[in-house]
Protein backbone atom coordinates (compact mmCIF):
# COMPACT_ATOMS: atom_id res chain seq x y z
CA UNK A 1 0.00 0.00 0.00
CA UNK A 2 1.19 3.47 -0.91
CA UNK A 3 2.34 5.25 2.54
CA UNK A 4 -0.07 8.43 0.38
CA UNK A 5 -3.08 6.91 1.40
CA UNK A 6 -1.65 6.17 5.18
CA UNK A 7 -0.76 9.80 5.59
CA UNK A 8 -4.38 10.67 4.37
CA UNK A 9 -6.30 8.13 6.50
CA UNK A 10 -4.59 9.07 9.55
CA UNK A 11 -5.40 12.32 8.69
CA UNK A 12 -8.72 11.77 7.92
CA UNK A 13 -9.14 9.55 11.24
CA UNK A 14 -7.71 12.80 13.24
CA UNK A 15 -10.42 15.22 11.63
CA UNK A 16 -13.13 12.80 12.55
CA UNK A 17 -11.78 12.48 16.19
CA UNK A 18 -11.93 16.46 16.52
CA UNK A 19 -15.46 16.22 15.48
CA UNK A 20 -16.24 14.18 18.17
CA UNK A 21 -14.27 16.08 20.83
CA UNK A 22 -15.25 19.44 19.83
CA UNK A 23 -19.22 18.00 19.99
CA UNK A 24 -19.58 18.10 16.46
CA UNK A 25 -21.83 16.21 14.03
CA UNK A 26 -21.59 12.27 15.53
CA UNK A 27 -22.77 11.29 12.05
CA UNK A 28 -20.21 13.10 9.64
CA UNK A 29 -17.27 11.82 12.02
CA UNK A 30 -18.60 8.47 11.07
CA UNK A 31 -18.30 9.33 7.81
CA UNK A 32 -14.79 10.75 7.89
CA UNK A 33 -13.48 7.22 9.55
CA UNK A 34 -15.25 5.19 7.02
CA UNK A 35 -13.48 7.59 4.28
CA UNK A 36 -10.24 7.19 5.91
CA UNK A 37 -10.69 3.55 6.18
CA UNK A 38 -11.63 3.12 2.34
CA UNK A 39 -8.64 5.20 1.53
CA UNK A 40 -6.39 3.67 3.75
CA UNK A 41 -6.79 -0.09 1.93
CA UNK A 42 -7.29 1.54 -1.64
CA UNK A 43 -4.82 -0.37 -3.73
CA UNK A 44 -3.79 3.14 -6.12
CA UNK A 45 -1.94 6.39 -4.76
CA UNK A 46 -4.51 8.44 -3.81
CA UNK A 47 -2.09 11.22 -4.66
CA UNK A 48 -2.03 10.55 -7.99
CA UNK A 49 -5.82 10.31 -8.93
CA UNK A 50 -7.60 13.05 -10.11
CA UNK A 51 -11.47 13.78 -8.36
CA UNK A 52 -13.41 11.69 -10.82
CA UNK A 53 -10.90 8.79 -9.51
CA UNK A 54 -11.04 9.86 -6.05
CA UNK A 55 -15.16 9.44 -6.06
CA UNK A 56 -14.94 6.29 -7.05
CA UNK A 57 -13.55 4.52 -3.88
CA UNK A 58 -16.56 3.82 -1.71
CA UNK A 59 -17.28 6.44 1.12
CA UNK A 60 -15.01 9.13 -0.62
CA UNK A 61 -17.63 12.20 -1.51
CA UNK A 62 -16.60 15.59 -2.79
CA UNK A 63 -15.42 17.25 0.73
CA UNK A 64 -13.08 14.10 1.24
CA UNK A 65 -11.76 14.53 -2.33
CA UNK A 66 -11.06 18.39 -2.05
CA UNK A 67 -9.73 17.41 1.47
CA UNK A 68 -6.88 15.50 -0.25
CA UNK A 69 -6.29 17.80 -2.86
CA UNK A 70 -5.80 20.84 -0.52
CA UNK A 71 -3.52 18.60 1.07
CA UNK A 72 -1.34 17.25 -2.24
CA UNK A 73 -1.35 21.24 -2.68
CA UNK A 74 -0.60 22.65 0.83
CA UNK A 75 0.76 19.63 3.23
CA UNK A 76 -2.07 20.77 5.40
CA UNK A 77 -6.43 20.71 5.96
CA UNK A 78 -7.65 23.77 6.79
CA UNK A 79 -10.09 22.41 8.45
CA UNK A 80 -8.32 20.02 10.66
CA UNK A 81 -5.84 22.95 11.47
CA UNK A 82 -8.50 25.12 13.02
CA UNK A 83 -9.95 22.21 14.97
CA UNK A 84 -6.41 21.39 16.29
CA UNK A 85 -5.75 24.89 17.66
CA UNK A 86 -8.62 24.95 19.95
CA UNK A 87 -7.63 21.31 21.85
CA UNK A 88 -4.20 21.22 23.44
CA UNK A 89 -2.08 18.37 22.25
CA UNK A 90 -2.46 16.12 25.06
CA UNK A 91 -5.94 15.80 25.66
CA UNK A 92 -5.68 14.72 22.10
CA UNK A 93 -3.61 11.99 23.31
CA UNK A 94 -5.86 11.00 25.67
CA UNK A 95 -8.74 10.29 23.13
CA UNK A 96 -6.72 7.95 21.97
CA UNK A 97 -7.00 5.75 25.26
CA UNK A 98 -8.51 3.08 24.00
CA UNK A 99 -11.10 2.61 26.81
CA UNK A 100 -11.79 6.67 27.49
CA UNK A 101 -13.08 7.47 23.88
CA UNK A 102 -12.82 11.37 22.81
CA UNK A 103 -15.72 12.52 24.81
CA UNK A 104 -15.05 11.64 27.80
CA UNK A 105 -11.35 12.64 27.12
CA UNK A 106 -13.37 16.49 26.70
CA UNK A 107 -15.48 16.46 29.41
CA UNK A 108 -12.17 15.65 31.93
CA UNK A 109 -10.45 18.09 30.15
CA UNK A 110 -13.50 20.67 30.67
CA UNK A 111 -14.70 19.47 34.10
CA UNK A 112 -10.99 19.23 35.64
CA UNK A 113 -8.66 20.56 33.38
CA UNK A 114 -6.49 16.99 32.92
CA UNK A 115 -4.61 17.69 29.59
CA UNK A 116 -2.24 15.07 29.30
CA UNK A 117 -2.09 11.31 29.79
CA UNK A 118 0.47 11.79 32.91
CA UNK A 119 -1.97 14.38 34.22
CA UNK A 120 -4.83 11.47 33.68
CA UNK A 121 -2.93 8.69 35.63
CA UNK A 122 -2.46 10.96 38.16
CA UNK A 123 -5.83 12.03 38.73
CA UNK A 124 -7.13 8.66 38.74
CA UNK A 125 -4.53 7.72 41.69
CA UNK A 126 -5.92 10.30 43.17
CA UNK A 127 -9.49 9.08 42.63
CA UNK A 128 -10.27 12.22 41.29
CA UNK A 129 -12.40 11.08 38.54
CA UNK A 130 -15.05 8.72 40.66
CA UNK A 131 -17.11 11.84 41.57
CA UNK A 132 -17.82 12.89 38.25
CA UNK A 133 -21.24 11.57 36.73
CA UNK A 134 -20.29 8.55 34.30
CA UNK A 135 -17.23 7.80 36.16
CA UNK A 136 -16.54 5.53 38.77
CA UNK A 137 -14.20 3.31 40.60
CA UNK A 138 -14.30 0.38 37.60
CA UNK A 139 -14.10 3.21 35.01
CA UNK A 140 -10.98 4.70 36.35
CA UNK A 141 -9.79 1.32 36.43
CA UNK A 142 -10.75 0.61 32.85
CA UNK A 143 -9.08 4.04 31.79
CA UNK A 144 -5.65 2.78 33.89
CA UNK A 145 -5.68 -0.20 31.49
CA UNK A 146 -6.63 1.60 28.81
CA UNK A 147 -3.71 3.73 29.70
CA UNK A 148 -1.40 0.40 29.94
CA UNK A 149 -2.33 -0.46 26.32
CA UNK A 150 -1.86 2.93 25.32
CA UNK A 151 1.97 3.11 26.71
CA UNK A 152 2.74 -0.28 25.86
CA UNK A 153 2.52 0.90 22.27
CA UNK A 154 6.27 2.90 22.19
CA UNK A 155 5.78 4.70 24.97
CA UNK A 156 8.09 5.05 28.01
CA UNK A 157 8.10 5.77 31.21
CA UNK A 158 10.15 8.37 33.60
CA UNK A 159 12.87 6.61 35.78
CA UNK A 160 10.84 7.39 39.29
CA UNK A 161 7.82 5.48 38.07
CA UNK A 162 9.94 2.36 36.76
CA UNK A 163 11.89 2.71 39.83
CA UNK A 164 9.06 2.86 42.34
CA UNK A 165 7.83 -0.41 40.39
CA UNK A 166 10.73 -1.95 40.38
CA UNK A 167 11.55 -1.91 43.64
CA UNK A 168 7.69 -3.11 44.80
CA UNK A 169 8.38 -6.66 42.76
CA UNK A 170 12.36 -7.01 44.08
CA UNK A 171 10.75 -6.85 47.68
CA UNK A 172 8.09 -9.44 46.78
CA UNK A 173 9.99 -11.91 44.96
CA UNK A 174 12.93 -11.52 47.68
CA UNK A 175 10.42 -13.05 50.01
CA UNK A 176 9.86 -15.91 47.88
CA UNK A 177 11.44 -19.00 49.69
CA UNK A 178 14.05 -20.39 47.57
CA UNK A 179 15.15 -16.70 46.12
CA UNK A 180 19.23 -16.72 46.64
CA UNK A 181 19.26 -13.10 44.91
CA UNK A 182 16.96 -10.55 43.29
CA UNK A 183 17.72 -7.11 41.06
CA UNK A 184 16.65 -5.21 38.49
CA UNK A 185 18.65 -4.88 35.52
CA UNK A 186 18.20 -3.37 31.92
CA UNK A 187 17.82 0.26 31.27
CA UNK A 188 16.66 0.74 35.26
CA UNK A 189 19.80 -0.11 36.06
CA UNK A 190 21.34 2.30 33.67
CA UNK A 191 19.61 5.05 34.70
CA UNK A 192 18.41 6.17 31.42
CA UNK A 193 16.35 9.11 31.18
CA UNK A 194 13.25 7.24 30.37
CA UNK A 195 12.34 3.27 30.89
CA UNK A 196 10.91 1.28 28.21
CA UNK A 197 10.12 -1.60 30.60
CA UNK A 198 11.27 -3.09 33.47
CA UNK A 199 13.85 -6.01 33.88
CA UNK A 200 13.62 -8.43 36.63
CA UNK A 201 16.70 -11.03 37.56
CA UNK A 202 15.91 -13.71 40.07
CA UNK A 203 18.75 -16.26 40.74
CA UNK A 204 16.68 -19.38 42.48
CA UNK A 205 16.87 -23.39 41.43
CA UNK A 206 13.32 -23.49 40.65
CA UNK A 207 11.44 -21.19 38.51
CA UNK A 208 8.06 -21.69 38.95
CA UNK A 209 7.03 -20.05 42.50
CA UNK A 210 8.43 -17.03 41.21
CA UNK A 211 6.57 -16.97 38.23
CA UNK A 212 3.13 -17.84 40.40
CA UNK A 213 4.03 -14.93 42.88
CA UNK A 214 5.07 -12.10 40.00
CA UNK A 215 1.66 -12.68 38.31
CA UNK A 216 -0.22 -12.76 41.00
CA UNK A 217 1.05 -9.08 41.99
CA UNK A 218 -1.47 -6.80 43.01
CA UNK A 219 -0.79 -4.23 39.98
CA UNK A 220 0.00 -7.14 37.46
CA UNK A 221 -3.29 -6.26 35.53
CA UNK A 222 -2.34 -8.24 32.69
CA UNK A 223 -0.06 -10.93 32.00
CA UNK A 224 1.47 -10.59 28.59
CA UNK A 225 3.77 -13.96 28.39
CA UNK A 226 4.80 -16.92 30.51
CA UNK A 227 7.23 -18.97 30.78
CA UNK A 228 9.49 -20.92 32.64
CA UNK A 229 12.33 -18.63 32.23
CA UNK A 230 11.02 -15.81 31.20
CA UNK A 231 7.48 -14.20 32.27
CA UNK A 232 6.33 -10.77 31.49
CA UNK A 233 3.55 -8.65 33.15
CA UNK A 234 1.76 -5.00 32.43
CA UNK A 235 0.88 -3.02 35.62
CA UNK A 236 -2.12 -1.69 36.19
CA UNK A 237 -0.28 1.73 34.98
CA UNK A 238 0.85 0.09 32.27
CA UNK A 239 3.94 -0.75 32.63
CA UNK A 240 5.48 -3.99 31.22
CA UNK A 241 7.83 -5.78 33.62
CA UNK A 242 10.01 -8.86 32.62
CA UNK A 243 10.62 -11.56 35.07
CA UNK A 244 13.82 -13.92 34.63
CA UNK A 245 14.51 -16.28 36.55
CA UNK A 246 18.30 -18.15 36.42
CA UNK A 247 20.13 -20.62 38.19
CA UNK A 248 22.44 -19.10 40.93
CA UNK A 249 25.49 -20.37 39.14
CA UNK A 250 25.13 -17.97 36.03
CA UNK A 251 23.74 -14.77 38.05
CA UNK A 252 26.88 -12.78 37.22
CA UNK A 253 26.46 -13.44 33.70
CA UNK A 254 22.81 -13.30 33.30
CA UNK A 255 23.19 -9.54 35.43
CA UNK A 256 25.82 -8.62 33.15
CA UNK A 257 24.17 -9.40 29.99
CA UNK A 258 20.41 -8.10 30.86
CA UNK A 259 21.85 -4.84 32.26
CA UNK A 260 22.73 -4.40 28.72
CA UNK A 261 23.16 -1.84 27.05
CA UNK A 262 23.63 -3.98 24.06
CA UNK A 263 25.83 -2.00 22.72
CA UNK A 264 28.15 -2.80 25.94
CA UNK A 265 27.09 -6.21 25.57
CA UNK A 266 28.60 -5.90 21.58
CA UNK A 267 31.63 -4.69 23.07
CA UNK A 268 32.09 -7.51 25.86
CA UNK A 269 31.34 -10.01 23.86
CA UNK A 270 34.12 -8.98 20.98
CA UNK A 271 36.56 -9.27 24.11
CA UNK A 272 35.72 -12.68 25.04
CA UNK A 273 35.76 -13.57 20.94
CA UNK A 274 39.76 -11.90 20.90
CA UNK A 275 40.03 -14.10 24.36
CA UNK A 276 39.25 -17.52 22.99
CA UNK A 277 36.07 -17.23 24.96
CA UNK A 278 32.43 -17.33 24.71
CA UNK A 279 30.34 -14.94 26.66
CA UNK A 280 26.32 -15.37 27.31
CA UNK A 281 24.00 -14.86 29.95
CA UNK A 282 24.44 -17.89 31.01
CA UNK A 283 28.43 -17.97 31.94
CA UNK A 284 31.68 -16.99 30.12
CA UNK A 285 32.73 -20.38 28.46
CA UNK A 286 35.97 -21.72 26.78
CA UNK A 287 34.84 -21.40 23.07
CA UNK A 288 36.98 -24.50 22.16
CA UNK A 289 36.01 -26.72 24.95
CA UNK A 290 32.40 -25.14 25.87
CA UNK A 291 33.65 -25.60 29.31
CA UNK A 292 32.53 -22.52 31.79
CA UNK A 293 34.55 -20.50 32.96
CA UNK A 294 33.22 -18.17 35.66
CA UNK A 295 29.45 -16.78 35.66
CA UNK A 296 28.99 -16.46 39.18
CA UNK A 297 29.51 -12.78 40.00
CA UNK A 298 29.70 -9.50 37.46
CA UNK A 299 32.98 -8.68 38.95
CA UNK A 300 34.54 -12.32 37.54
CA UNK A 301 33.04 -12.10 34.35
CA UNK A 302 34.83 -8.72 33.75
CA UNK A 303 37.71 -9.87 35.72
CA UNK A 304 38.17 -12.32 32.94
CA UNK A 305 37.92 -10.45 30.33
CA UNK A 306 41.05 -8.13 31.42
CA UNK A 307 38.33 -5.50 33.11
CA UNK A 308 37.48 -3.46 36.15
CA UNK A 309 34.13 -4.01 37.26
CA UNK A 310 31.48 -1.42 35.04
CA UNK A 311 29.25 0.76 37.14
CA UNK A 312 26.29 0.20 35.10
CA UNK A 313 25.47 4.04 34.36
CA UNK A 314 28.67 3.62 32.43
CA UNK A 315 27.73 0.87 30.16
CA UNK A 316 26.72 2.90 27.02
CA UNK A 317 29.42 2.22 24.95
CA UNK A 318 31.06 5.63 25.74
CA UNK A 319 34.53 4.19 25.32
CA UNK A 320 34.28 2.59 28.93
CA UNK A 321 36.02 -1.15 27.86
CA UNK A 322 39.14 1.17 26.29
CA UNK A 323 39.54 2.88 29.37
CA UNK A 324 38.73 -0.15 31.76
CA UNK A 325 41.59 -2.21 29.47
CA UNK A 326 43.92 0.54 30.04
CA UNK A 327 42.99 1.18 33.82
CA UNK A 328 41.60 4.74 33.12
CA UNK A 329 37.71 4.60 34.03
CA UNK A 330 36.51 7.81 35.62
CA UNK A 331 35.18 6.82 38.99
CA UNK A 332 31.80 8.57 38.64
CA UNK A 333 30.50 10.63 41.54
CA UNK A 334 27.95 8.76 44.18
CA UNK A 335 25.21 8.87 46.11
CA UNK A 336 27.01 9.06 49.07
CA UNK A 337 29.29 11.91 47.94
CA UNK A 338 26.58 14.29 47.81
CA UNK A 339 26.80 16.49 50.99
CA UNK A 340 23.91 18.92 50.59
CA UNK A 341 20.96 20.22 48.10
CA UNK A 342 21.68 23.69 46.61
CA UNK A 343 17.95 24.15 44.80
CA UNK A 344 14.79 23.60 47.18
CA UNK A 345 11.82 25.31 46.85
CA UNK A 346 9.37 25.59 50.28
CA UNK A 347 5.48 26.96 51.01
CA UNK A 348 6.38 30.80 50.62
CA UNK A 349 6.53 30.09 46.88
CA UNK A 350 4.86 26.75 45.11
CA UNK A 351 6.31 24.41 47.85
CA UNK A 352 4.25 22.34 49.58
CA UNK A 353 6.05 22.05 53.16
CA UNK A 354 7.00 24.49 55.29
CA UNK A 355 10.32 25.71 55.84
CA UNK A 356 11.34 23.85 58.84
CA UNK A 357 9.44 20.49 57.59
CA UNK A 358 12.03 20.79 54.42
CA UNK A 359 15.03 21.81 56.66
CA UNK A 360 14.19 18.53 59.29
CA UNK A 361 13.38 16.49 56.36
CA UNK A 362 16.73 17.42 54.32
CA UNK A 363 19.00 16.95 58.22
CA UNK A 364 17.39 13.39 58.38
CA UNK A 365 19.02 12.79 54.98
CA UNK A 366 22.53 13.60 56.41
CA UNK A 367 23.47 16.89 54.52
CA UNK A 368 26.32 18.89 55.52
CA UNK A 369 24.30 22.09 54.23
CA UNK A 370 20.88 22.79 52.36
CA UNK A 371 20.23 25.38 50.63
CA UNK A 372 16.23 27.48 50.11
CA UNK A 373 15.71 28.89 46.79
CA UNK A 374 12.61 30.24 47.00
CA UNK A 375 11.57 31.95 43.47
CA UNK A 376 11.84 35.44 43.15
CA UNK A 377 9.40 38.08 42.21
CA UNK A 378 9.92 37.35 38.61
CA UNK A 379 7.84 34.77 38.75
CA UNK A 380 4.58 37.10 39.45
CA UNK A 381 2.13 34.30 40.16
CA UNK A 382 4.54 33.36 43.12
CA UNK A 383 3.73 36.58 44.65
CA UNK A 384 7.78 36.82 46.25
CA UNK A 385 8.02 40.41 48.06
CA UNK A 386 11.18 41.49 48.95
CA UNK A 387 9.74 41.38 52.58
CA UNK A 388 8.29 38.23 52.44
CA UNK A 389 12.30 37.24 51.00
CA UNK A 390 13.43 39.02 54.09
CA UNK A 391 12.16 37.73 56.50
CA UNK A 392 12.34 34.25 55.42
CA UNK A 393 15.99 34.68 55.32
CA UNK A 394 15.82 35.45 59.29
CA UNK A 395 14.10 32.12 59.74
CA UNK A 396 16.70 30.99 57.73
CA UNK A 397 19.36 32.20 59.56
CA UNK A 398 17.42 31.10 63.10
CA UNK A 399 17.63 27.56 61.71
CA UNK A 400 20.90 27.83 61.09
CA UNK A 401 22.24 28.88 64.63
CA UNK A 402 20.14 25.92 66.20
CA UNK A 403 22.23 23.87 63.95
CA UNK A 404 22.45 21.52 66.91
CA UNK A 405 18.79 20.51 66.13
CA UNK A 406 19.51 19.14 62.44
CA UNK A 407 22.69 17.23 62.94
CA UNK A 408 24.55 20.06 62.95
CA UNK A 409 23.57 20.48 59.21
CA UNK A 410 23.92 24.50 57.51
CA UNK A 411 21.06 26.38 56.29
CA UNK A 412 21.72 28.62 53.02
CA UNK A 413 19.76 31.40 52.43
CA UNK A 414 19.75 31.51 48.38
CA UNK A 415 16.77 32.04 45.75
CA UNK A 416 15.45 30.86 41.87
CA UNK A 417 15.92 33.71 39.82
CA UNK A 418 13.85 34.08 36.44
CA UNK A 419 15.87 34.86 33.57
CA UNK A 420 14.15 37.54 31.78
CA UNK A 421 13.76 37.44 28.39
CA UNK A 422 16.68 40.04 27.86
CA UNK A 423 18.78 37.93 30.77
CA UNK A 424 17.49 40.06 32.97
CA UNK A 425 17.10 39.09 36.31
CA UNK A 426 14.42 39.96 39.31
CA UNK A 427 16.04 41.98 41.46
CA UNK A 428 19.29 44.36 41.46
CA UNK A 429 23.11 43.20 42.03
CA UNK A 430 23.03 44.79 45.72
CA UNK A 431 20.18 42.82 46.69
CA UNK A 432 21.21 39.68 45.24
CA UNK A 433 24.42 40.31 47.48
CA UNK A 434 22.69 39.36 50.28
CA UNK A 435 22.23 35.95 49.08
CA UNK A 436 24.24 33.23 50.29
CA UNK A 437 23.46 31.33 46.45
CA UNK A 438 21.13 32.07 43.23
CA UNK A 439 20.07 29.53 41.30
CA UNK A 440 18.73 31.45 37.98
CA UNK A 441 16.50 29.61 35.50
CA UNK A 442 14.38 30.61 32.22
CA UNK A 443 10.80 29.41 33.18
CA UNK A 444 9.27 31.38 30.02
CA UNK A 445 9.70 32.94 26.51
CA UNK A 446 11.19 29.27 25.18
CA UNK A 447 11.19 30.06 21.85
CA UNK A 448 13.05 33.02 21.05
CA UNK A 449 15.46 32.04 18.61
CA UNK A 450 19.17 30.78 18.87
CA UNK A 451 20.83 34.02 19.30
CA UNK A 452 18.47 35.65 21.95
CA UNK A 453 18.13 32.26 24.00
CA UNK A 454 22.05 31.80 23.97
CA UNK A 455 22.75 35.57 25.20
CA UNK A 456 19.88 35.35 27.80
CA UNK A 457 22.07 32.24 29.52
CA UNK A 458 25.29 34.17 29.18
CA UNK A 459 24.27 36.64 30.43
CA UNK A 460 22.51 35.76 33.66
CA UNK A 461 26.03 33.73 33.74
CA UNK A 462 27.96 36.58 33.97
CA UNK A 463 26.02 38.18 36.85
CA UNK A 464 28.31 38.10 39.62
CA UNK A 465 25.98 36.78 42.08
CA UNK A 466 24.87 34.20 39.82
CA UNK A 467 26.20 30.71 40.88
CA UNK A 468 23.84 27.93 39.36
CA UNK A 469 22.04 27.99 35.78
CA UNK A 470 18.54 26.21 37.07
CA UNK A 471 17.58 23.49 34.51
CA UNK A 472 19.63 24.63 31.75
CA UNK A 473 17.47 23.45 28.72
CA UNK A 474 14.29 23.76 30.85
CA UNK A 475 13.16 20.31 28.82
CA UNK A 476 10.34 18.38 30.05
CA UNK A 477 10.44 14.72 28.91
CA UNK A 478 7.95 13.53 26.65
CA UNK A 479 6.35 17.54 26.86
CA UNK A 480 8.85 20.34 26.03
CA UNK A 481 11.70 20.03 24.08
CA UNK A 482 14.52 21.75 25.24
CA UNK A 483 14.85 25.34 24.03
CA UNK A 484 17.39 25.78 21.39
CA UNK A 485 20.81 27.78 22.19
CA UNK A 486 23.98 27.43 21.17
CA UNK A 487 24.83 25.52 24.45
CA UNK A 488 28.51 25.53 23.97
CA UNK A 489 28.68 29.43 24.14
CA UNK A 490 27.18 29.05 26.93
CA UNK A 491 29.06 26.25 28.66
CA UNK A 492 32.44 28.72 27.78
CA UNK A 493 30.73 31.61 29.81
CA UNK A 494 29.65 29.11 33.14
CA UNK A 495 33.28 28.02 32.69
CA UNK A 496 34.85 31.55 32.56
CA UNK A 497 32.69 33.20 34.92
CA UNK A 498 32.35 30.48 37.72
CA UNK A 499 29.12 29.54 37.05
CA UNK A 500 27.78 25.93 37.78
CA UNK A 501 25.40 24.36 35.32
CA UNK A 502 22.69 22.35 37.37
CA UNK A 503 21.67 18.62 36.76
CA UNK A 504 18.16 19.01 37.79
CA UNK A 505 17.13 15.83 39.56
CA UNK A 506 13.11 16.06 38.76
CA UNK A 507 12.49 12.62 37.08
CA UNK A 508 10.64 14.73 34.08
CA UNK A 509 13.64 17.04 33.46
CA UNK A 510 16.97 15.62 34.28
CA UNK A 511 18.03 18.55 33.08
CA UNK A 512 21.24 18.97 31.71
CA UNK A 513 20.52 15.06 30.65
CA UNK A 514 23.58 12.96 30.19
CA UNK A 515 24.96 13.79 26.64
CA UNK A 516 24.74 17.69 27.44
CA UNK A 517 27.15 17.09 30.35
CA UNK A 518 29.34 15.30 28.57
CA UNK A 519 29.51 18.27 26.13
CA UNK A 520 29.99 20.82 29.20
CA UNK A 521 32.38 18.99 30.80
CA UNK A 522 34.57 19.53 28.08
CA UNK A 523 34.94 23.13 28.82
CA UNK A 524 35.74 22.62 32.72
CA UNK A 525 32.61 23.60 34.05
CA UNK A 526 30.93 22.63 37.28
CA UNK A 527 27.85 21.30 38.16
CA UNK A 528 25.55 21.42 41.12
CA UNK A 529 23.06 18.09 41.51
CA UNK A 530 19.47 19.31 42.74
CA UNK A 531 16.64 17.94 43.35
CA UNK A 532 14.68 21.09 42.81
CA UNK A 533 12.58 19.59 45.67
CA UNK A 534 9.09 21.34 45.87
CA UNK A 535 7.95 18.68 48.89
CA UNK A 536 9.76 16.63 51.05
CA UNK A 537 9.30 13.17 48.95
CA UNK A 538 10.86 15.41 46.26
CA UNK A 539 14.16 15.87 47.87
CA UNK A 540 14.63 11.45 47.47
CA UNK A 541 14.84 12.66 43.49
CA UNK A 542 18.34 13.44 44.29
CA UNK A 543 19.48 9.60 43.19
CA UNK A 544 18.13 10.25 39.74
CA UNK A 545 20.43 13.59 39.84
CA UNK A 546 23.19 11.29 40.74
CA UNK A 547 22.52 8.34 38.24
CA UNK A 548 22.27 11.36 35.48
CA UNK A 549 25.36 12.94 36.34
CA UNK A 550 27.26 9.58 36.42
CA UNK A 551 25.90 8.92 32.69
CA UNK A 552 28.09 12.27 31.89
CA UNK A 553 30.85 10.73 33.27
CA UNK A 554 31.33 13.31 36.27
CA UNK A 555 33.33 12.71 39.39
CA UNK A 556 32.95 13.97 42.86
CA UNK A 557 35.44 16.96 42.03
CA UNK A 558 33.23 17.84 39.38
CA UNK A 559 30.23 18.69 41.29
CA UNK A 560 30.10 20.98 43.84
CA UNK A 561 27.61 20.00 46.35
CA UNK A 562 30.11 17.22 46.82
CA UNK A 563 32.39 19.77 48.04
CA UNK A 564 32.97 20.56 52.56
CA UNK A 565 31.32 24.07 52.97
CA UNK A 566 34.65 25.92 52.84
CA UNK A 567 35.02 25.38 49.81
CA UNK A 568 31.48 25.32 48.34
CA UNK A 569 31.51 29.02 50.12
CA UNK A 570 35.02 29.61 48.19
CA UNK A 571 32.86 28.81 45.08
CA UNK A 572 29.80 31.28 45.62
CA UNK A 573 31.70 34.39 46.16
CA UNK A 574 32.60 33.68 42.38
CA UNK A 575 35.51 36.02 42.80
CA UNK A 576 37.36 34.65 40.31
CA UNK A 577 38.77 31.77 42.54
CA UNK A 578 38.11 29.25 39.77
CA UNK A 579 40.91 28.68 37.28
CA UNK A 580 38.80 26.70 34.01
CA UNK A 581 40.66 24.26 32.70
CA UNK A 582 39.36 22.67 29.60
CA UNK A 583 39.38 18.52 29.36
CA UNK A 584 39.80 16.73 26.88
CA UNK A 585 38.10 13.68 27.73
P1 LIG B 1 14.43 -0.20 27.56
O1 LIG B 1 13.69 -1.34 28.16
O2 LIG B 1 14.00 0.12 26.17
O3 LIG B 1 14.41 1.03 28.41
O4 LIG B 1 15.99 -0.60 27.40
P2 LIG B 1 16.75 -1.92 27.93
O5 LIG B 1 18.19 -1.64 27.75
O6 LIG B 1 16.29 -2.28 29.30
O7 LIG B 1 16.37 -3.02 26.87
P3 LIG B 1 15.55 -4.39 26.99
O8 LIG B 1 14.55 -4.37 28.07
O9 LIG B 1 15.06 -4.69 25.61
O10 LIG B 1 16.66 -5.48 27.28
C1 LIG B 1 17.30 -5.56 28.52
C2 LIG B 1 18.74 -5.89 28.32
O11 LIG B 1 18.92 -7.20 27.76
C3 LIG B 1 19.43 -4.99 27.31
O12 LIG B 1 19.86 -3.79 27.87
C4 LIG B 1 20.58 -5.81 26.91
C5 LIG B 1 20.12 -7.24 27.05
N1 LIG B 1 20.10 -7.82 25.71
C6 LIG B 1 21.19 -8.07 25.00
N2 LIG B 1 20.89 -8.57 23.81
C7 LIG B 1 19.59 -8.64 23.73
C8 LIG B 1 18.69 -9.07 22.70
O13 LIG B 1 19.06 -9.49 21.62
N3 LIG B 1 17.37 -8.98 23.00
C9 LIG B 1 16.94 -8.51 24.19
N4 LIG B 1 15.62 -8.41 24.40
N5 LIG B 1 17.77 -8.11 25.14
C10 LIG B 1 19.08 -8.16 24.94
CA1 LIG C 1 14.14 -2.81 29.81
CA1 LIG D 1 12.84 -6.05 28.73
ZN1 LIG E 1 13.09 25.47 41.28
Amino acid sequence: MARANDEVEALLREYADLIRITGGDAFKARAYEKAARAIGGHHEDVFRLDQKALLKIPGVGRSVADKIAEYLGTGAVSAVEELRAGIPAGVREMTAIPTLGPKRAMTLYKELHIASVRELADAIEQERLRDLPGFGPRTEENILHGIGLMLSSGGRVPLNVATGVAEEVVAALSEVTGCRRCAWAGSLRRMRETIGDVDVLVAADRSAPFMAAFTRLPYAAETIARGEKKTSIRTTKGLQVDLRVVPPDSWGAALQYFTGSKAHNIRTRELAVRHGLKLSEYGLFDAATGELIVSRTEEEVYARLGLPWIPPTLREDRGEIQEGLEGELPEPVADRDIRGDLHTHTDLTDGLAGLEEMVEAAARRGYAYYAVTDHAPGLSMQRMTDEKILAQRERVRALDRAQGAHRGMRVLHGTELDIGPDGGLDWPDDFLAGFDLCVASIHSHFHQGRAALTRRLVRAAENPHVNIIGHPTTRMLGRRPAVDADFDEVFAACARTGTALEVNAQPDRLDLGDELILRARRHGVRFAVDSDAHSTPHLDFMRYGVGTAQRGRLTKDDVINTWPLTRLRRFLRKDGGTHPCPRSG
